[in-house]
């Protein structure tokens, strides 16, 4: 199957095609917006490509510049609610994604938690940086 076919077993490919219920915000030729069933905060939104991969690193390039054009037409509707707002994707299970089509949350901050604090965080290890920046800085595939 190619990876942008709409799957018949993914829940965002059967809101594209109207299959499913969901409250769409936004919608252009390429992308949608809706309402998160199960929101964090109040005016949680979800903006997902139509086409279905997994991944943004799947996302056909071409995409990139209306994807992003709609995650920032959601971030200036979004700041109706609330002026802050956590824009987040979720990639892989161990990242918490539990949809496998890709998607940005738009989640509006009414308070001051902040949802990235962990109670206690080890700064940088300067050897465990120069290893990072090895294994990170070649492009992909080399
Ligand atoms: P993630 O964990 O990044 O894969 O987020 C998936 C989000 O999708 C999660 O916040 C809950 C939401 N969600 C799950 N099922 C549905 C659904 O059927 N409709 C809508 N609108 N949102 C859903």
């Amino acid at each position: 199957m190619a990876p942008d076919e709409p799957r018949s077993d993914c829940i965002f490919c059967g809101i594209v095609e109207h299959r499913l219920p969901a409250h769409v915000v936004y919608e252009d030729e390429r992308c949608l917006a809706f309402l998160d069933l199960f929101p964090l905060t109040r005016g949680h939104l979800l903006v997902i490509p139509k086409h279905h991969v997994d991944r943004l690193k799947e996302l056909e390039p071409g995409l990139y510049g209306p994807f992003l054009a709609a995650v920032s037409e959601l971030c200036r509707r979004v700041e109706r609610l609330a002026p802050d707002y956590n824009v987040a994707m979720n990639q892989g299970a161990r990242a918490g994604q539990i949809v496998f089509h890709l998607h940005v949350h738009l989640i509006p901050r009414y308070d001051h938690g902040n949802p990235f604090a962990v109670a206690h965080r080890a700064r940088l290890d300067d050897g465990d940086a120069r290893e990072l920046v090895k294994i990170l800085s070649p492009p992909a595939g080399r």
